[in-house]
């Protein structure tokens, strides 16, 4: 970091959120990261640093805290997710892209000097091939949420090209951790089936059973985020955003894995509107670029999310 010590999150008590304060005070020193949020945070957040009410789409309040807080660095996390956006068309457009200029410009103006923005698998689409999507294939996304995601991946490479803001972004496929809930997204079944399973319930999904998404496990996902946020601006090479991924796999396969570790649990299907959303979206993704650009690489697999999941929620692992 230069001059400025400060950090913001915006968006810091979402799934992500508050996972990543966490871990950026842990790294960068408690007073120096400001989680930031329409709503209240965790407790742990709370109590361990500064915590700021800020609606994202309030530019005056944004500025102010920047100046306020000495910020150099802002991780813009608030949006609204693919299921949600799917029955809030024009607030998830509004959110997801002016929270989004409303960031980039106070980087070009120079309040800021470097943002991080996440993109998703969303902005592929229908048309894109589905197995190993490569870093630059054919897009379309169908969802208001891919749309404003690859809109977003456009703005960001333009503030980049044009005004020399130094932008970093990843796709993240779903996320899974046991720390704090998904908001909103069509991946979400993939958390939401850990809970019941360690509470003795069956499952519906509302997803297919046959329905192939890529994934990754939270601590891989706060490390890829932290990595591409420190590597050095020349190895940053793509400013739209970059694949990352995981690991992939069907309901079906994940019902499985967790079988082996509760053997009764039980899994049904029950497809809802999500089930489009999933369909246009890659099965699985080649992330060579990150790999080869800025050295990202996963730790989880599917059966070491699921053992370290289940043991984190309190199933004794067998
Ligand atoms: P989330 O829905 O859990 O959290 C978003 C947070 O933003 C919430 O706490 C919400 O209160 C806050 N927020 C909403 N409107 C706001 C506003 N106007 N001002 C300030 N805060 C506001 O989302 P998440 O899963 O933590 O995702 C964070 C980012 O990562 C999003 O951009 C999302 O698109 C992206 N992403 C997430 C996933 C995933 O699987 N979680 C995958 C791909 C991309
Ligand atoms: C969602 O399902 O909307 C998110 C995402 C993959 O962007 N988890």
């Amino acid at each position: 970091m230069a001059s400025k010590t400060g950090i913001l999150v915006i968006g810091a008590s979402g799934q992500i959120g508050t996972e990543l304060v966490m871990e950026l005070r842990s790294r960068y020193g408690n007073s120096n990261v400001v989680a930031s949020d329409l709503k209240t945070a965790s407790k742990e957040v709370l109590e361990s640093g500064p915590f700021e009410q800020l609606d994202v789409m309030d530019r005056d309040r944004l500025h102010q805290l920047v100046v306020q807080y000495n910020i150099g660095e802002v991780y813009l996390l608030a949006a609204l997710l693919s299921a949600t956006a799917e029955q809030k068309v024009m607030p998830a457009w509004n959110l997801n892209m002016y929270g989004l200029f409303y960031v980039l410009e106070l980087a070009k103006e120079g309040f800021i000097d470097k943002v991080y923005w996440p993109s998703s698998i969303a902005v592929f689409g229908p048309n894109t091939p589905k197995q190993n999507t490569p870093q630059s294939t054919i897009m379309e996304p169908s969802t208001v949420y891919g749309i404003s995601k690859l809109a977003g991946e456009r703005w960001c490479e333009y503030y980049h090209n044009r005004y020399g803001v130094d932008v970093r972004s990843l796709r993240y496929p779903g996320l899974i951790g046991y720390k704090s809930n998904p908001g909103g997204g069509t991946t979400d079944y993939a958390v939401d089936i850990f809970h019941k399973a360690v509470s003795g319930q069956p499952f519906e999904c509302f997803l297919s059973e046959n329905t192939r998404l890529p994934m990754m496990y939270m601590p891989d996902a706060i490390r890829a985020t932290i990595g591409i946020m420190e590597a050095p601006s020349d190895k940053v090479k793509i400013r739209s955003s970059y694949n990352v991924s995981g690991f992939d796999f069907t309901p079906t396969e994940l019902a499985e894995e967790i079988q082996k570790h509760i053997s009764d649990f039980s899994i049904s299907y029950k497809p809802d509107f999500r089930q489009a959303i999933a369909d246009g979206w890659p099965g699985s993704i080649d992330d060579s670029s990150a790999r080869a650009d800025w050295g990202w690489q996963n730790e989880y697999s599917l059966e070491a999310m699921t053992a370290d999941m289940l043991s984190h929620l309190g199933q004794t692992v067998h």
